[in-house]
């Protein structure tokens, strides 16, 4: 049988969602690894395309050919194939709040800046971005700052995101808030329960600690 394969773009906060769930089952070294040029619009082809017809990384490969494209998705499939750290919850309480709370980093975090990104400042250039709506992304912009707000009252009385336990959903507000920066969208000085959060987190291997 041959190996699960992930299709990636390195330095892209998607597939490091994919990259951190592998390394918190230790499994890694199971899967092999493709490199999408995303700024050579390598997926954009017609190839890539029959594999994810949205057109976006990470796309996992089950070994027994299966695509899978959307890093929740992914991580739902890594859960269970690999043992280690569970990521998507245990009991009913557990997968429903981690679910919810991880839809909430992407939403509020993640999502939010990667529209602020692409649609009101150059992006990743006139190629790639086609179709820019600076009014969107300007709403967006001040979605993520509501969002680090929210996450920072959130994280006031908690360790992790969701269920009290490490998860999926902490996975996605890491990367959101990394996103973020990238985007200069920084977590101000005054979320300091969001910022202490994210000291925390960046110290764990998975996550690059
Ligand atoms: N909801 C998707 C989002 C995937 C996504 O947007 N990936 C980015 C890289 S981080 C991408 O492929 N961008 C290509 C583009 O914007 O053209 C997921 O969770 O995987």
């Amino acid at each position: 049988m041959s190996k699960i394969t992930v299709y990636e773009t390195t330095r892209f906060p998607n597939p490091a969602r994919v990259r951190a769930a592998l390394a918190e089952k230790n499994a890694t070294d199971q899967v092999d690894f493709i490199e999408i040029d995303v700024m050579a619009a390598q997926h954009r082809t017609p190839e890539f395309y029959a594999i994810n017809p949205m057109g976006t990384v990470p796309v996992l490969r089950t070994a027994d050919g299966q695509f899978i494209s959307e890093s929740t998705a992914i991580t739902e499939y890594i859960d269970h194939q690999f043992e280690g750290t569970p990521l998507t919850g245990r009991t009913a309480e557990e997968r429903a709040e981690i679910h919810m709370m991880q839809r909430r980093a992407e939403n509020l975090v993640l999502d939010a800046a990667t529209s602020y990104f692409h649609h009101a400042t150059p992006g990743l250039g006139p190629t790639l971005e086609i179709n820019p709506c600076e009014q969107w992304g300007t709403i967006q912009k001040a979605n993520a700052q509501r969002g680090l707000e929210y996450f920072d009252q959130h994280l006031q009385s908690r360790d992790f995101v969701a269920a009290s336990q490490f998860s999926m959903a902490d996975i996605t507000l890491f990367y959101g808030l990394g996103f973020a920066d990238f985007a200069k969208l920084e977590i101000p000085d005054s979320l300091v329960s969001l910022r202490a959060w994210r000291d925390t987190m960046s110290k764990r291997p998975s996550l690059g600690g």
